[in-house]
């Protein structure tokens, strides 16, 4: 019974499965010969595929085991841990082996990803990448690829213009102004300290300060202990509702949305990686085998869609009506939020049909939209006023600058030229890119040209890299914002001056700012070439808007118990507290209203 012990090693194996070995019995025997078969095979394959590697040359660490290549170590640490020590030891391109011994590129060189991420459609997401995706949001433009993709980005690129993004700032200002009343009121409001010991995860928990009480050192009179990370959460959420398609989820108050409850059922259930889901991603034949995990998926997918069908038929009926008053030119019209800016370029008279979205792909934006915009930000902004609680300085500076401004709701214009506040938003989003990496895949056999070129295998320098189609590729954003070879030796400290006037740039660069290929401010936070961020100028003037009325409002701290925060990384990075694991991911800090 070795792979039976083997297997049940396996930190994947879930407990059914465990279970059910006496009831297998003799069949067990059976599997085992098979099972040492396929190993075999495997083990000759492994050394075959390792012999007419293309990249065979290119240096890595060695893997865990043969099986698992370095997953193990990427379970066991922070990838973005690894990832250092490995570009100290290789330099900035290098190989490793993941599950079944795939071989993936590290690629943290910045002229190959420029070439990579300028060729986009050359390199797609990976298959399994994008059927998760495809999965939960449909055939959005966060999912298509090559002409499809094309046309989308080009019908939805109008909704993310500064004009149309000005005129979502009432929404921003709104849902912050209602955040900064909700922390008041929590503050003044010290009572209820004790309610919210029974089950942190409940809904009766759901306007609660933090999941867990405040230690008997956090209780300081006229602070409070806040879980920032679930109540910004909340306005992300209420943000992109109404200012992605008109949708008021009313997170700040209302715990049981319906959408809201669908979309994170999904989520939550398509991020889970198990066993079935690992041979479906390997195998693709054993997906017409229904698992729990799909349906599951496909009822809370019926239900937002069932929603998301009404959003856009209701809001074509109103640019039909306007239409016909000959008022389609008025925005008033329509409403200003992405979805309306889209439906009403779908429906253009100068489009021919094939230029033209279905209604499946409009509907998919919707739920694009959702996963796209909304932990994103509520990533971005907890990182920020962490920092900015580990900074007492530059929170100081920060809120000096935002001071200056004497109207209640300052224009964008007016956002943009405050220049502290754009260099602290840029310095955060560099050292806790929201994304830490992303993958691709060559879909042909390529060459990648490299601008630091590595040593091989055989001594002599690599400058430009033959690769096989099918090859994948890690983009690791956090790395490349962070590398001390990119950035110079200050590369891992929060210095928000190394953006500013001369004077104040990092002194080991001799205020150079090197040349990433990035969408914004040299970094690959929100990626680069022709498939970056659409969103990147909405949330960058989210932020500022949030920031602006939370700062001026608020002083935060780190709470004097001083937990230890860990970042635990799935597709966005987010933080938890080291011993309250089972409050799930938070991130308390002290409020404490700005004495004026
Ligand atoms: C701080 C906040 C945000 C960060 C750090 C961020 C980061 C990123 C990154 C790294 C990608 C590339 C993903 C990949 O191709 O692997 C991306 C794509 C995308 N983002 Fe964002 N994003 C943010 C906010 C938003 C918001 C607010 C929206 C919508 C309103 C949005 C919509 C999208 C969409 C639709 C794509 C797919 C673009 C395409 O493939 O053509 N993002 N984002
Ligand atoms: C939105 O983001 C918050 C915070 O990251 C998260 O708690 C919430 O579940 C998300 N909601 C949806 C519907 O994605
Ligand atoms: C440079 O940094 C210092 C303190 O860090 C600050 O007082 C000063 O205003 C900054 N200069 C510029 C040009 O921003
Ligand atoms: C969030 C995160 O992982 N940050 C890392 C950024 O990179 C520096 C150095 O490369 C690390 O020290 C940080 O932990």
């Amino acid at each position: 019974m070795a792979i039976i012990e083997f297997l049940d090693k396996l930190p994947l194996l879930p407990d059914y499965v465990r279970q059910s070995y006496p009831k297998i019995g003799y069949a067990i025997y059976t599997l085992e010969a098979i099972v040492a078969l396929l190993i075999a095979t495997y083990l000759y394959l492994y050394s075959y595929k390792e012999f007419i590697s293309p990249l065979k040359n290119l240096r890595g660490p060695k893997s865990d085991n043969f099986l698992f290549g370095k997953v193990p170590t990427f379970i066991s640490e922070e990838p973005q841990r690894s990832h250092k020590k490995w570009i100290l030891k290789y330099g900035l391109t290098f190989k490793y082996k993941m599950l079944f011994n795939f071989e993936e590129l590290f690629l943290a060189d910045p002229i190959g990803l420029q070439y990579i991420l300028s060729n986009s459609y050359k390199f797609p997401k990976p298959e399994q990448t994008s059927n998760a995706l495809l999965e939960m949001t449909g055939n959005g433009v966060l999912v298509a690829e090559g002409d499809i993709h094309k046309k989308q980005r080009k019908l939805l690129n109008p909704s993310f213009t500064p004009l149309n993004i000005k005129g979502m700032f009432d929404i921003f200002y709104d849902k912050s102004e209602q955040l900064k009343e909700k922390w008041s009121s929590l503050i003044e409001n010290q009572d209820n300290d004790n309610n919210n010991k029974e089950d942190s995860t409940s809904l009766s928990s759901y306007g609660a300060a933090s999941p867990t009480p405040p230690k008997p050192e956090d209780k300081i009179k006229g602070t409070k202990k806040i879980d920032i990370m679930s109540w910004l959460g909340k306005a992300t959420l209420d943000i992109i509702g109404l200012a992605g398609f008109n949708y008021d989820f009313n997170a700040l108050e209302d715990p049981n949305n319906e959408l809201a409850l669908a979309f994170n059922k999904m989520f939550s259930e398509g991020m889970k990686i198990t066993i079935p889901v690992v041979l479906q991603a390997i195998f693709p034949i054993f997906r017409i085998i229904p698992t729990e995990r799909s349906r599951v998926i496909q009822a809370s997918s019926d239900k937002t869609k069932e929603i998301g069908r009404k959003l856009i038929e209701d809001k074509k009926k109103v640019i039909l009506a306007a239409h016909t008053d000959g008022h389609l030119e008025k925005k008033e019209d329509i409403g200003n939020d992405l979805l309306s800016h889209l439906i009403k370029a779908n429906m253009a008279s100068d489009l021919r049909p094939d230029q033209r979205l279905t209604d499946d792909e409009v509907l998919a934006q919707i739920t694009t939209f959702m996963l796209a915009g909304n932990e994103t930000s509520s990533t971005a902004l907890t990182w920020i006023l962490y920092t900015l609680a580990q900074h007492p300085d530059s929170q100081k500076q920060l809120r000096e600058e935002l001071m200056t401004i004497s109207e209640e709701r300052p224009s964008l214009d007016t956002l943009n030229s405050l220049p502290y506040l754009d260099a602290v938003i840029r310095e955060v989003l560099r050292l806790e890119a929201p994304a830490p990496h992303t993958m691709r895949m060559a879909l042909e056999d390529s060459i990648i040209p490299l601008g630091k070129p590595v040593k091989g295998k055989n001594g002599k320098m690599i400058d430009s890299l033959k690769i096989k189609k099918g090859t994948e590729i890690m983009i690791p954003i956090l790395s490349v914002n962070t590398s001390t070879e990119i950035w110079g030796s200050d590369a891992d400290q929060y210095n928000p001056n190394r953006f500013l006037g001369s004077n104040n740039k990092s002194e080991k660069d001799g205020g150079k700012i090197p040349n990433i290929p990035g969408v914004w401010g040299n970094l690959l936070t929100f990626l680069g070439g022709t498939r970056n961020c659409i969103g990147f100028k909405f949330a960058l003037a989210e932020i500022k808007v949030m920031l602006f009325v939370l700062l001026k409002s608020f002083e935060f701290l780190e709470l004097p118990s001083n937990p230890k925060i860990e970042r635990k990384s799935s597709v966005v990075m987010r933080p938890r507290v080291i011993g309250e694991e089972d409050a799930g991911l938070q991130l308390p800090l002290l409020v404490k209203p700005v004495s004026t």
